[in-house]
């Protein structure tokens, strides 16, 4: 466990010394996010406590597709696009924020600039957020959106990350054709 915190602690230290010096976040080498507006086609998922509706989503490469995610559970979601080791490494992510009490049942626990501060300063603190590009996180009852262009043909997953989901089902398979 010591172990698996500090490499997550120096990947995340990585990270940010990386997008000092770079171009903000993290690029995905299968596409990039877009606007609304610049999407070709819509698909609505609808999320369930440990299910999708949808099994399987084919999409062909050059598509910029509009997600369009309700949630009809009791329980807080995720919609996540990427590769099965991708979502590995984002479920020890999010257990993370989970074990430091910042994600909820139901929600991210809202956090004030003075908590911030304090977090920013403990070493634990470091890509405490749950702001990747390629996710979104849906509260019971809501809706929300994620619009992706995808660039390749490639074998993806969209999955929740929220600990225990993937595994109870929350999984399904993306298949980008050329
Ligand atoms: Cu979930």
């Amino acid at each position: 466990m010591f172990l698996q915190n500090r490499l997550v602690l120096s990947a995340c230290l990585l990270t940010l010394s990386l997008g000092l010096e770079a171009s903000p976040a993290h690029s995905y080498d299968f596409g990039q996010p877009a606007a609304a507006t610049k999407a070709t086609r819509s698909v609505e998922v609808v999320m369930g406590d440990m299910s999708f509706t949808s099994r399987a989503i084919d999409i062909k490469a050059g598509e910029t597709v509009r997600f369009v995610l309700v949630n009809k559970g009791q329980l807080l979601h995720e919609f996540n696009l990427g590769d099965a080791a991708m979502h590995a490494r984002h479920q020890q992510e999010m257990l993370q924020m989970q074990q430091s009490g910042m994600l909820m049942p139901t929600g991210m626990k809202a956090m004030d600039h003075g908590s911030m501060a304090t977090m920013d300063h403990s070493s634990k603190g470091h890509g405490m957020k749950h702001d990747d590009p390629n996710s979104v996180l849906v509260e019971p009852g809501k809706t929300a959106e994620l619009t992706w262009t995808f660039t390749k043909a490639t074998n993806l997953e969209f999955a929740c990350n929220i600990p225990g989901h993937y595994q109870a089902g929350m999984v399904g398979k993306l298949t980008v054709s050329q």
